[in-house]
């Protein structure tokens, strides 16, 4: 490793063995010491805010000290010991072209193709919470979809599921909510009708991040799941039409609902978002709480148009549904900010009863992240 002081002291590169190189300011890595009077050691939480660094921090000298670089930084007079590859692993010194959309490290696109290997926890070898548990909750993370099997065909039954992992989102459709036919129904999916494939309450922010579909009754004609991974419909839609996919990532749809009495929900956000990185954020799509869209000039209309109709052309594409009819005691979940869910049409013969219900993803990745350091620490 090859560490050199650049810009009169602003900077520090850092050549790595193996070739690669990154630069560092002074500033970012004063703010990211790790050293306990930067950070709580019990913790980890930060213990100062930027006033206490002065904005002429500057590297007087940095040296190589065992496994260590260890960095004095003026006017401060405080030398801080940094670990290269945690260095490595938060480098910002990167190339960067023009954004395209990408998926977080860790998540894999996935299309039709997914049938063959449907991710699935057996529910009564996950409720031990060892490695069952931790690889459905892997492939949430992963896929943003997995079902599960084995599970009890009693009311409430899914709340045991949110209770592995995380708390439910509890939202004016309760706590949790019935999916079935009803008279009067306050919202489509409490009829037979079709669903188009469709993240849940768009209209909402934030939105949940997690929905269940928990299946107590299936036995009318029709009612099968469709899920679609939304993160790879947008990477289709970019590859297809880079313009058709700024269009729908640069322009906010609305979004609304106003079915039941006391409430009315309404939001403003783009069908595709990015973080600034390409990083691909979310997806909401639903054309039965799809709002008047305002946000597009009237010149880019018809583009929008035409991109709004191709993302559900590619939604609606068999090519890249995974497709199932749940059984009494199955269910799935989705990564509602990403996987979209869609289910056929159902007629009056037999029954069809489900419930559903919000969560929040941070919290599952939470007991991920633990039930993996956990295992790696065994
Ligand atoms: N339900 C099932 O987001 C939506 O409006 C889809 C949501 C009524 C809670 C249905
Ligand atoms: C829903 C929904 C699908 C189904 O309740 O949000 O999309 O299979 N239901 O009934
Ligand atoms: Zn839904």
């Amino acid at each position: 490793m090859n560490i050199n002081l650049i810009d009169g002291g602003d900077s520090l590169e850092i050549a790595w063995p193996d070739g690669a190189s990154a630069r560092f300011h002074a500033i970012w890595l004063r703010d990211n010491a790790q050293d306990a009077s930067t950070r709580d050691p019990g913790n980890g939480q930060r213990l100062i805010t930027l006033a206490d660094i002065p904005a002429e921090t500057r590297i007087a000298e940095a040296a190589i000290d065992g496994d260590d670089v260890v960095i004095t930084f003026q006017p401060e007079g405080k030398a801080l010991r940094f670990r290269p590859d945690w260095l490595r692993e938060n480098a910002y010194d990167l190339a960067r072209g023009p954004v395209a959309p990408t998926l977080a490290l860790g998540a894999e696109a996935w299309n039709s193709g997914l049938n063959a290997k449907v991710p699935t926890g057996s529910f009564p070898d996950m409720a031990t919470g060892g490695p069952a548990l931790r690889d459905w909750l892997a492939a949430v993370r992963c896929y943003g979809f997995a079902k599960v099997t084995g599970g009890r065909t009693t009311s409430g039954a899914l709340l045991e599921l949110v209770d592995l992992f995380g708390y439910v989102r509890e939202t004016n459709y309760g706590k949790w909510f019935e999916v079935r036919t009803e008279i009067n129904p306050t919202n489509l999916a409490y009829t037979g009708l079709g669903l188009q494939a469709h993240t849940d309450n768009p209209y909402r922010d934030p939105v949940p991040t997690l929905q269940i579909l928990w299946c107590l009754e299936n036995s009318a004609d029709g009612g099968e799941s469709m899920v679609v991974d939304g993160f790879a419909a947008a990477l289709r839609l970019h590859e297809e039409d880079p313009e058709g996919f700024a269009a729908l990532s640069g322009h906010s749809a609305r979004f609304e609902y106003a079915g039941s009495k006391g409430v009315h929900l309404s939001a403003k956000r783009p069908m595709i978002e990015m973080l600034p990185d390409g990083e691909l954020l979310g997806i909401r799509f639903n054309n039965r709480s799809a709002a008047p869209v305002t946000d597009v000039p009237y010149d880019a209309m018809p583009a929008y148009y035409r991109a709004y109709r191709r993302m559900s052309e590619i939604v609606n594409d068999p090519a890249m549904e995974v497709s199932f009819k749940l059984e009494p005691g199955e269910a799935f979940i989705v990564d509602n900010t990403r996987v979209l869910h869609a289910r056929k049409a159902y007629d009056g013969t037999g029954s069809r009863w489900l419930q559903g219900c919000y969560a929040d993803k941070d919290g599952l990745l939470s007991t991920l992240s633990a039930l993996e350091s956990e295992a790696r620490a065994a």
